[in-house]
């Protein structure tokens, strides 16, 4: 186990540069102020650029997170800044009830990326969520001929897709749902991964499959080879829409546009979320053919913010960037080195590794702490990285990070997990 004097040891704050205090300051002040619903850790970001933050003691940090994955393009990505300043100076928000500039190029270019006819914009990952089973339903009721009130959703083991009360009643997270209830009806959980289990639970009443291509939250858990071609194969035999919640996983990440690429499976509606808004703004959307978006009348859905003036030029910056294939290389290439330099790591601190691009779920051996630990350890040598379950890591660098900056930070977990 860990000693006082162990790399493990829990930064002191109180020692924090010249700021004399100021980290720890802000940070107290910030959690007396806060429902506790997260347990940062103890760094005050100021500024960022690229793959690197800065607190507010000057002190820097690489970033292995990217705001889990909302920051494909890094920090203040130059044309997503250039794209934001200029649409702020001319208008910002107009609500759905008016047409405005940017909408038509945002929804083209997005349907052109994703391969479909239409677009719905939303603005958080929950919501886009949250409108796919809406979305989903309608289409059961309408097109498939399911009884009202009738229809059911599958969805899978330790499955992560936001934090509404009907997203987490469908979760089987106990820190997620436990207390939130009563749950919405209409859900049924299958075995991620499994088949058989998915084919045995689809019914005449059955709309949809709620599938994450690979599962963040639960440690960057890849499905067999195979699987996401078998979802698919599934729902077009047994008429249910395929729902692909790439919010995470999607937009590069994994070193392709999509997910769902891997195994060339095309979703009946792409979820999207995260880096579509850059980094800057939250952008969402759920973007399908019009047999299944073209349910939707109007009235019967809609969104304050959802596809706003801002939302859109950030969207369509960011769509432009995702057309070149620039950073699905990055990912691809970078992911490569590092895999080989984590797998180095199997059997000295680390007990398993799972990548797809540049994206890793790591095992901590629980003989060297638990994520956390890991997690502060990292901190104090200038890496910030998340913990998930347990004892596993996530690493999901900015696609912008350099193989130096990514080697160095392989070599910092290196140097924690080892000692
Ligand atoms: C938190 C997790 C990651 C998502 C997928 C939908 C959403 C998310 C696949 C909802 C959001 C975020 C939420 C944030 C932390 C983070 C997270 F740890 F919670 F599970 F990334 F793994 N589908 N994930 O990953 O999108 O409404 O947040 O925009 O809630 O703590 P959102």
């Amino acid at each position: 186990m860990t000693t006082s004097t162990s790399p493990l040891t829990k930064p002191d704050l109180s020692a924090s540069g010249t700021g004399a205090g100021t980290a720890a300051q802000q940070f107290v002040r910030a959690e007396a102020r806060t429902a506790h619903n997260y347990h940062p850790l103890p760094v005050v970001v100021a500024h960022a650029e690229g793959a690197w933050m800065t607190d507010v003691d000057g002190r820097r940090y690489l970033d292995l997170l990217a705001g889990y994955s909302a920051l494909n393009f890094g920090h203040g990505h130059p044309t997503l800044l250039a794209a934001a300043h200029d649409q702020l100076d001319k208008l910002t928000l107009t609500s759905r009830a008016f047409v405005h500039d940017q909408f038509a190029d945002f929804t083209a270019a997005l349907g052109d990326l994703c391969g479909k006819d239409l677009v719905l914009p939303m603005n958080t990952g929950a919501e886009a969520v949250e409108t796919a089973i809406k979305v989903a339903r309608k289409w059961g009721y309408d097109v498939k001929g399911v009884p009202a009130d009738q229809a059911n959703i599958i969805v899978m083991s330790g499955n992560f897709h936001g934090r509404t009360t009907t997203i987490v009643g469908f979760s089987d997270d106990p820190d997620a749902r436990d207390g939130f209830g009563p749950f919405a009806p209409g859900f049924r959980q299958v075995a991620y991964g499994d088949l058989a289990a998915l084919e045995a639970a689809v019914d005449d009443h059955t709309v949809a499959v709620l599938v994450e291509p690979i599962q963040g939250e639960g440690g960057v858990v890849i499905p067999p080879s195979g699987y996401l071609s078998g979802v698919r194969e599934i729902c077009t035999r047994t008429h249910v829409l395929m729902l692909a919640d790439e919010i995470q996983a999607g937009l590069g990440r994994t070193g392709r546009t999509f997910a769902c690429d891997h195994e060339d499976v095309v979703p009946d509606m792409y979820i999207l979320g995260k880096a579509l808004g850059g980094g800057i703004v939250p952008v969402s959307a759920v973007v399908a053919d019009r047999d299944v978006l073209g349910v939707l009348r109007p009235g019967q859905h809609g969104s304050t913010f959802g596809g706003n003036p801002l939302a859109c030029a950030v969207g369509s910056a960011v769509v432009s960037m995702l057309t070149t294939g620039e950073f699905q290389t990055r990912a691809t290439e970078l992911g490569a080195t590092l895999r080989e330099r984590l797998d180095r790591l199997v059997g000295r601190g680390v007990v398993g590794v799972r990548t797809r691009g540049l994206w890793a779920g790591i095992d901590i051996d629980p003989a060297v702490g638990s994520g956390r630990q890991v997690c502060e350890a990292l901190l104090a040598r200038g890496v910030l990285a998340k913990d998930t379950h347990g004892s596993t890591i996530r690493l999901a660098p900015p696609l912008v990070i350099s193989a130096a900056d990514l080697a160095w930070g392989v070599e910092q977990l290196e140097a924690v997990v080892t000692h």
